[in-house]
């Protein structure tokens, strides 16, 4: 007969399941970027969309806000062998964003501000997998985890998750972003350990 209980062995089993190989589990939010953080205004801050025909889907901030709010409780894996899990966020989701975008493009190119790029598969997108946030555990999201808004693609390594979001460049052809272009993966799947180029 089987016992099942979650205090059983002092902890919850659910730990071992919801934790990617080669992952630890941490309880604080730990701060990476590869350069300074950019000062975005909340008035100056756009979001573009942009395709392979060179049409431009244009928000603004106010635009944003006034799109369908979800909330998404996800964790997060980084690359440096970290995971947080049940992190709490608001935002718009991708698929409500790239609703009326007409594109045969199968890539995306992510831009920040301040320069930061990553490339991922546009369907990985799609289908409530993905979110523009601009809020992290009820408050608006701090310049150091990427606010105003960043992308959060939770079920790809972290990195794909670009801070500071300002655009998504939709390409026919895939282009490596900027940690894909010195042998990091193209997809990032942590459950598969896609930390390197050839993993
Ligand atoms: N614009 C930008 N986004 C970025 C990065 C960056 O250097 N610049 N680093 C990525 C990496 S490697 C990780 S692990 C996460 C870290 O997010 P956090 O600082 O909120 O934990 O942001 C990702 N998004
Ligand atoms: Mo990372």
């Amino acid at each position: 007969m089987a016992i099942v209980s979650r205090g059983f062995k002092g902890r919850p089993r659910r730990s071992d399941s919801k934790l990617p190989p080669g992952q630890y589990l941490t309880e604080d939010f730990p701060v990476l970027a590869a350069g300074p953080t950019p000062k975005v205004a909340r008035e100056r801050w756009e979001f573009v969309i942009s395709t392979e025909t060179g049409t431009r889907h244009r928000w603004s901030w106010r635009d944003l806000l006034a799109l369908p709010a979800e909330r998404p409780t996800v964790d997060l894996h980084c690359v440096t062998k970290w995971s947080k899990f049940d992190t709490h966020w608001q935002g718009v989701s991708l698929s409500t964003l790239l609703a009326d975008v007409e594109t045969a493009a199968e890539f995306a190119l992510v831009h920040a501000y301040g320069g930061y790029t990553t490339n991922l598969p546009l369907r990985d997108l799609l289908d409530g997998q993905a979110w523009i946030v601009y809020q992290f555990d009820g408050k608006d999201l701090t310049p150091e985890h990427g606010g105003p808004a960043r992308l959060l693609v939770p079920h790809l390594y972290l990195w794909k998750s670009a801070k500071w979001v300002r655009g998504i460049e939709l390409r026919v052809t895939d282009k490596q972003g900027f940690w894909e272009s010195v042998g990091y993966h193209d997809y990032g799947d942590p459950w598969r350990e896609q930390r390197y180029q050839g993993d």
